[in-house]
């Protein structure tokens, strides 16, 4: 190994500030140490949480980052007493990792290690420094993983070794968007064969709940956004409605139920609005509806409690709900056998250095998916 011990120079995405463009850069990356794996990403996919960190709105982020979360590629080289993947293996980083050894971990129902950003922050690697810099700077970690970098650095509990026939620029996916969509609706809201859904938001991971829904046997998807050209793809995956809440003059909650007789049995946020949040809560039939929030915001948000008081399920989901590194191997495995085709979300495939075109492109709604390649 050439490179293995050594600093390596190449180009990442720069954060220098909330607020501002992404920085094409070249910066130095450090070694992996003891418990860490240095992993060559090959492709990262944009999600909107990447624009919340551009934007400073997620929590606990520090500045200067490498933002970047949906990445997959192939280890470099591996720190002292790793002994789970070797170099030349193809990996995801987990953006939610799986310590193993939490209470959460131990946990066969939960999937938050921990370890993960909101109760410990990621912004440093588990010995408190970084493995970045660039002009003389230490640059953060975003989530460990940090994947708009042609070389990043993660603990190995936050790498999953996946299938050596997986197609990189594909499965990145797997990193975010399509995980934590499709388990939104398998694992989170257990969709039952037959129910009515509803999805507030079309972007990559609403749609991947639109693929979870159909795949669960749900007899009708109600597929909600203010963007109608969202919903030509949303039918494609499996949405039976498509509804604009800007073409109605009364709430779009009295609308689905109205829809629905007495509201979805499942509803699902993934815009990461407060008036949506409660819009979605609102949709879900009062006494036996489920309703998944998926999506952030950062501010606090106030309801009518009688809307829990009758009986629903409010809850929310990180990642699907999936264990990191015990599932999303497995998910990627059965996306190999046909089970499902997340490929449908990429729209846009653009080189490294065009990131920002990237974000222009989400930002104007035009992308479902873009992936960037190295
Ligand atoms: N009503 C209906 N639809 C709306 C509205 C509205 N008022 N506003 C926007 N939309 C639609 C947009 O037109 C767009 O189609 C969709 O909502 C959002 O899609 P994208 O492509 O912008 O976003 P995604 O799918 O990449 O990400 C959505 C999240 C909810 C995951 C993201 O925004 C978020 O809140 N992330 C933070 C949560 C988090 O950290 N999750 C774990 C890692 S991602
Ligand atoms: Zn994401």
């Amino acid at each position: 190994m050439a490179t293995a011990g050594k600093v390596i120079r190449c180009r990442a995405a720069v954060a220098w500030a909330p607020s501002e463009p992404l920085s094409v850069e070249e910066v130095e990356v450090a070694p992996p140490k003891a418990g860490e794996v240095r992993i060559k990403i090959v492709a990262t996919g944009i999600c909107h949480s990447d624009d919340h960190v551009l934007k400073g709105s997620l929590p606990n982020v520090e500045f200067p980052v490498i933002p970047g979360h949906e990445g997959a590629g192939i280890v470099e080289s591996i720190g002292e007493g790793v002994t789970s993947v070797k170099p030349g293996d193809k990996v995801i980083p987990l953006c939610m990792p799986q310590c193993g050894e939490c209470s959460f971990c131990r946990n066969p129902e939960s999937n938050y290690c921990q370890k993960f950003h909101f109760s410990d922050p990621q912004n440093l690697l588990p010995d408190k420094t970084s493995r970045f810099s660039c002009k003389g700077k230490q640059i953060h970690h975003f989530v460990w993983v940090s994947t708009f970098a042609e070389y990043t650095v993660v603990p190995e509990y936050a790498v999953a070794k996946i299938d050596a026939a997986a197609p990189l620029d594909k499965v990145c996916l797997f990193g975010c968007g399509f995980s934590t969509g499709y388990g939104a609706a398998i694992n989170a809201a257990k969709v039952k064969p037959g129910s009515s859904c509803a999805i507030f938001g079309l972007g990559g991971v609403g749609l991947s709940v639109v693929m979870g829904c159909k795949a669960a046997g749900a007899s009708r998807i109600i597929a909600v956004d203010i963007n109608k050209d969202k919903f030509a793809k949303a039918k494609q995956l499996g949405a039976t409605d498509c509804i604009n809440p800007r073409d109605f003059q009364k709430p779009i909650q009295e609308v689905l139920t109205e829809m629905t007789g007495q509201g979805v049995d499942y509803s699902f946020e993934v815009i990461g609005r407060a008036d949506t949040m409660i819009a979605a809560l609102a949709s879900c039939n009062m006494s036996t509806g489920v309703c998944v929030m998926v999506g952030v915001v950062d501010s606090e948000i106030s309801i009518d409690p009688t809307l829990l008081l009758t009986g629903r399920t409010w809850k929310g989901t990180m990642l699907g709900g999936w264990k990191s590194r015990d599932c999303i191997p497995k998910l990627v495995s059965s996306y190999l056998e046909k089970k499902f085709n997340p490929d449908l979300l990429i729209t846009h495939t653009l080189p490294f250095a065009k990131v920002n075109e990237g974000f222009e492109l989400l930002h104007a709604g035009k992308s479902i998916r873009t992936v960037l390649l190295f």
